[in-house]
């Protein structure tokens, strides 16, 4: 079938690769058995992939941590520190992805603008690279006892090179890219020896080229597949790219003396690519691996209007395949297991299984003509002729009050220097007010409590006295430290996002939807399936109960719009900015609560804000405006003397520090403690006017930071913020360190900003 895929998700059947990495890393499964394990697990993939009907199918998009740490062993850019180690090279591999007792990990960034996370690698002007093509080549050979023609998939190399960074001690002005020359050899050698093993296709995908990519870096990706291409002996390239609009590289990707290429044609990218390729005449001579179905959402595909647009390709290359259009590995495995969600709405969905099987069918289509599908096409119709009908995905009432909120919804009625006197009256806060982010220490009772209490083996009055009793211990614990406002310390959390998405009508969880965060880090995204509303408070109870145990000011703690919906699916239905809106006035219903039952300081936390910027910078100021926007619907309903918070993390702050200021909220921590004062002294320096918490410390790390340190530190951050603007809190929330290093860490916070008033 002219079907395939880029790649495919790696967390294994219950998680069992996943599962069988942790254990080797705890030391209780030898390396030969965790071997294994993978190796039963790609079987199993490779063997659905064949029952699918699919014959061309993906390898070496398994990886034991990160596709981007996999090329940087292939090419053998292993960091001196690791390498040093003297370590066998599985554990080498280890200690760059986590580090070690002595020598730090790669550092680790957002795989473009998805949930996923990579390993930066470190380069620099003496790096030299060598091959080792072990992993691909067995991968490979691997599919091919199975019978399939696998397509090794490396990261191309102009991906590799951007992505990466300068190694530390390295100069100052040194650009990854100037190594293309010396990299380019290994890539020709990788494809030689690929070619050698049987290999028809390779994969290098190329998502840079979707980026706004400087005049020197598209040279160098010219030159790059030029060189390549006129390899004499390899097998055929396709240069996949995806998440996006190529544009500029088009031509190039044209020119190239390469055999295929991918191009994202889902959801927004469709129209614009396809219009890109008949301007530039198509791709004559080549494949066109047709990205047609989402790779990135959970919704299934309209199958007759993509069998019409692949109609049309047909004009403008001379073979299409039809496929995801990125890798799988951002949607979870399988629908079919997710037994807990209503079934007509399960039908909505499409995981990786569901969406391998929809290429294949459209790839029937398209060869067989389209009444050899006409089952399917009736099925697809039906689900999404419900999916249009259904009173979940419209609901009156909250169409309506989107529809009727007013620009003065999103603005709070005084700005802040005529807020912050109301407040500062109604909290009688001392300068340099402490804080923390809002978790508290969760131990393995508390976490299995939540889970017994979920399973329904214990009942929620039973529930309810155990998480109060947690709260009575961290309010007392906040007391006796002498911090200035307090929080519950959210024990009845795990994912924030989760939590809410659990109570708002309109959004569904699920049980087995287990998407890659980072190396065995999975979380399992919401989805947003209709119009949101809050049917009842969320938080307050626990907001208020904390409130009843102490005389200090209890937060509120909420999570904001905008991560509600970068961290979940959302609908392909109607523009994002209308969930938010929707997402936002749900909130905005929470806050009031909260307000009326006494809470004088209410968080709104918006860790994702950075997250959400689209990959061109031309799209960036559309996402701030309704971004910041929906923040503010949620948060602009209060009284002047109710303060309100957020907190983000990460620091690349860089380019929405205008959006920050936009959010008008009274006080801002931040996390990255290490930079923290360069954000606060940008934000002073953009005019940004209220309170700033720049975290003193870094919660990452067990380390318990002394009190001289920490007031230098806060020297440091008054230089650039006046003391009555100047909050004293730990970077992020605390819920993953222990209690002892806790206690000991903010009672020198305390300490700290009690010698400086
Ligand atoms: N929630 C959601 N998305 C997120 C984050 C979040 N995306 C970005 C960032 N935070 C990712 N960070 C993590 C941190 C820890 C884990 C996953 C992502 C993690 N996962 C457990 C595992 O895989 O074993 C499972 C946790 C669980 O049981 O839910 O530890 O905070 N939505
Ligand atoms: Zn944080």
């Amino acid at each position: 079938l002219p079907a395939t895929l880029l790649g495919h998700p790696r967390i294994g059947r219950n998680r069992a690769t996943k599962k069988a990495i942790e254990a080797y890393w705890r030391g209780e499964l030898s390396a030969e058995n965790l071997r294994r394990t993978v190796v039963d697990e790609r079987r199993a993939v490779f063997e659905t992939l064949k029952s699918a009907g699919l014959t061309e199918v993906p390898s070496n998009d398994f990886s034991l941590y990160d596709q981007v740490l996999d090329t940087l062993v292939m090419v053998g850019a292993v960091p001196a520190r690791h390498r040093d180690l003297g370590l066998d090279d599985l554990d080498t591999y280890f200690a760059m992805a986590r580090g070690t007792a002595d020598v730090a990990p790669l550092e680790m960034t957002k795989w473009f603008d998805t949930n996923y996370h990579y390993l930066v690698p470190e380069l620099g002007p003496d790096t030299e690279f060598t091959l080792d093509a072990a992993k691909p080549l067995q991968e490979y050979r691997q599919a091919r006892t199975l019978g399939l023609d696998a397509r090794p998939v490396l990261v191309g190399p102009l991906t590799f090179l951007r992505l990466a960074k300068a190694a530390p001690g390295v100069a100052g002005g040194f650009d990854p890219v100037s190594l293309v020359d010396r990299l380019l050899p290994v890539y020709e050698q990788a494809l030689a020896e690929l070619a050698a093993a049987g290999v028809n296709w390779v994969q290098l995908d190329e998502p840079v080229l979707v980026q706004d990519q400087p005049p020197a870096v598209l040279a160098a990706a010219r030159t790059a597949l030029q060189r390549l291409g006129e390899a004499t002996n390899r097998p055929k390239i396709l240069v996949a790219t995806y998440f996006g609009l190529v544009r500029e590289a088009l031509p190039i990707l044209r020119e190239a003396p390469v055999e295929g290429i991918a191009l994202d044609l889902s959801g927004d990218w469709a129209e614009a690519n396809l219009h890109e390729l008949a301007a530039v005449g198509g791709l004559p001579g080549k494949r066109l691996v047709a990205g047609v179905i989402d790779g990135r959402n959970v919704w299934a595909a309209d199958l007759r209007a993509q069998l019409a647009r692949l109609a049309t390709l047909h004009a403008l290359a001379d073979e299409i395949v039809v496929a995801p259009s990125c890798s799988l590995l951002h949607v979870p495995l399988d629908v079919s297991l997710e037994t807990g969600l209503d079934h007509d709405v399960r039908r909505w969905f499409a995981f990786a299984r569901q969406k391998i099987d929809e290429v294949a069918t459209l790839a029937r289509g398209i060869t067989a003509g389209t009444a050899t599908i006409e089952a399917e096409l009736r099925d697809n119709d039906e689900v999404l002729a419900h999916r249009a009908a259904s009173p979940i995905t419209h609901d009156p009432a909250v169409r309506e009050r989107v529809r009727a909120t007013t620009g003065d919804d999103e603005h709070r009625a005084t700005p802040y220097a005529d807020r912050a006197p109301r407040q500062a009256e109604r909290l009688g806060l001392p300068n340099l007010p402490t804080t923390t982010i809002g978790s508290f220490p969760q131990t393995p009772a508390l976490r299995s409590a939540r889970a017994r209490f979920r399973r329904g083996d214990l009942d929620r009055a039973w529930y309810t006295a155990r998480m109060r009793a947690e709260v009575d211990h961290v309010i007392r614990l906040q007391e006796t430290l002498g911090l200035d406002v307090l929080v519950h310390g959210e024990p009845e959390r795990n994912d924030m996002v989760q939590y809410f998405a659990e109570q708002l009508t309109g959004f569904v969880t699920t049980q087995h939807g287990w998407v890659q965060s980072y190396g065995t880090r999975y979380v399992r995204p919401p989805v947003v399936v209709g119009d949101v509303s809050r049917p009842a408070p969320m938080t307050v109870e626990w907001t208020s109960y904390a409130q009843s145990l102490t005389p200090k000011p209890v937060k509120g703690m909420l999570t904001g719009p905008v991560t509600m919906l970068c961290w979940s699916f959302v609908r392909d239905d109607q523009p994002l900015e209308q969930t938010a809106r929707q997402v936002a006035l749900a909130l905005r219903d929470e806050v009031t609560d909260l307000e009326n039952a006494g809470t004088a300081v209410i968080q709104v936390d918006e860790p994702a804000l950075r997250e959400g910027l689209p990959l061109r910078a031309a799209e960036r100021p559309e996402y701030l405006r309704w971004a910041t926007a929906a923040f503010r619907l949620a948060t602009g309903g209060v009284r002047d003397d109710t303060q309100v918070h957020t907190h983000m993390c990460y620091a690349e702050f860089g380019e929405i520090l205008s959006a920050v200021i936009d959010l008008d909220t009274d006080v801002i921590s931040l996390e990255g403690a290490r930079s923290h004062l360069s954000i606060a002294a940008d934000l002073s320096g953009a005019g940004y006017p209220s309170g700033v918490g720049p975290g003193v410390y870094d919660i990452h790390s067990p380390r318990v930071p002394d009190r001289a340190e920490l007031t230098g530190m806060l020297r440091r951050a008054l230089e650039h913020v006046p003391a009555g603007r100047l909050w004293v809190n730990p970077d992020c929330g605390l819920k993953t360190r222990d209690e002892a290093e806790v206690k000991a860490s903010l009672a020198n916070l305390v300490a700290a900003a009690e010698s400086l008033r």
